[in-house]
C-alpha cells in the first residue's frame, strides 16, 4: 500500500464513520403532498416537520388520509441513521390530536432500495423508532402506510421528526425539571416546564412585575458537565408579539459549587447559543438579571433554556 492509498483509506474512513454521535438535522425536507388552507392562508408544509415547534405541522393534502404519500428527507452528506423520533399527529393539544388522523404505520425507503416498515402507538407523545440496523445514507423517504382515524378530519398530521445516529440524543439535556419563581396567573400553559420542553413555541411567562429578578431552577436529574447554554426569549411567534412583551436581556447562571456565569442576550427572536466555561453540576439556577421592556405588556417570556454536555 503506498502512501496515497493509505491517505485515501483514512479519508474514506473519516467520511464513513461520523466523528461524534449526534442528531442529524436535515438539509431539506420535501413532501409530495401538502395541505394548504387557502381561507386561513396557512400552508402545512414539510418544513414544519423540523422547525422545533409542536404547534406547527406537516399535513398531507389529499382528500383521503394520504396513504402512499411521502416525505423526502435529505442530509448534508452521508450520515449514520439509526434512530428516529416522531411526533406522529397534531400536537397542538389533546383535542386537535384526536380530531386529526395520527400516524399508525410508516415505511422508510433508503437509496439502496431497502426499506423498513414500522408501527407507531396511538398515544400523544414522542415515539422512538430504532431501525433494524443503522443505515449510512444521504437521504431517506418516509411513506404513510396506515393511520389511526381522526374524529373530525381525514387529514394526517405529523408535528415533528428528528433523526439520530446509534448514540441517540446527545444534544441538550432532556427531562429537566423546572421550578419557576412565579407563573403567569398560575396557568399551567405558561409554567416553568415550558422553558425546557424542547419546543420553541411554548413559553414560560412570569407572574410578577417585569420579570427582572425572577428565577428558573433547573434540576438536571444527575451531575452533568455542561459546555453550552442556549436561550430563546420573548413571545417570538411574530415580530409584533416579540416587541410587545418583555424579553431577557441578561442572565446569571448559578451552579452547585461553581462560580456563576453571566451572559448578555441579544434582543432578537430565535435560539441563541453561548459557550460556557465547562461546569459540572446537577442544578442550574437561571436568574433574569436584566430585561428589555415590551411596548404593550409587562410580562416576560422565555421559550427555551437548553444546556448541552
Ligand atoms: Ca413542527
Ligand atoms: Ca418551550
Amino acid at each position: 500500500m503506498n502512501r496515497l492509498t493509505i491517505a485515501l483509506t483514512a479519508l474514506i474512513g473519516l467520511i464513513a464513520v461520523p466523528a461524534s454521535a449526534k442528531q442529524h438535522v436535515p438539509a431539506s425536507v420535501d413532501a409530495n403532498s401538502v395541505y394548504v388552507d387557502a381561507e386561513k392562508g396557512i400552508t402545512y408544509g414539510p418544513d414544519k416537520l423540523v422547525d422545533q415547534m409542536k404547534g406547527e405541522m406537516w399535513i398531507e393534502g389529499e382528500g383521503s388520509a394520504g396513504l402512499g404519500k411521502y416525505i423526502s428527507v435529505k442530509f448534508d452528506g452521508e450520515v449514520e441513521l439509526a434512530k428516529i423520533r416522531i411526533w406522529g399527529g397534531c400536537f397542538i393539544d389533546k383535542e386537535y390530536w384526536e380530531r386529526h388522523n395520527r400516524v399508525h404505520e410508516i415505511e422508510f425507503k433508503f437509496p439502496d432500495f431497502t426499506s423498513e416498515r414500522v408501527a407507531i402507538e396511538d398515544k400523544m407523545e414522542a415515539q422512538w423508532i430504532t431501525l433494524k440496523e443503522p443505515k449510512t445514507v444521504s437521504s431517506v423517504k418516509i411513506y404513510l402506510r396506515a393511520v389511526y382515524k381522526g374524529t373530525t378530519w381525514n387529514d394526517t398530521a405529523i408535528s415533528e421528526i428528528q433523526f439520530f445516529d446509534k448514540a441517540g440524543v446527545e444534544g441538550p439535556v432532556e427531562g429537566v425539571d423546572v421550578t419557576a419563581s412565579s407563573i403567569y396567573h398560575d396557568d399551567k400553559d405558561y409554567d416553568g416546564a415550558k422553558a425546557a420542553d424542547g419546543w420553541l413555541d411554548t413559553w414560560w411567562v412570569d407572574g410578577e412585575g417585569s420579570g427582572k429578578g425572577q428565577t428558573l431552577e433547573l434540576d438536571l436529574g444527575a451531575q452533568k458537565t455542561l459546555k453550552t447554554f442556549a436561550i430563546s426569549t420573548g413571545f417570538d411567534s411574530s415580530e409584533s408579539f416579540f416587541e410587545g412583551s418583555n424579553r431577557v436581556a441578561q442572565v446569571k447562571l448559578e451552579f452547585d459549587g461553581a462560580p456563576a456565569q453571566t451572559f448578555d442576550v441579544e434582543d432578537a427572536m430565535g435560539l441563541q447559543t453561548f459557550e460556557l466555561s465547562p461546569v459540572t453540576t446537577s442544578k442550574v439556577k437561571v436568574v433574569v438579571s436584566k430585561i428589555a421592556k415590551g411596548k404593550s405588556h409587562d410580562d416576560l417570556y422565555v421559550g427555551e433554556l437548553r444546556f448541552s454536555e
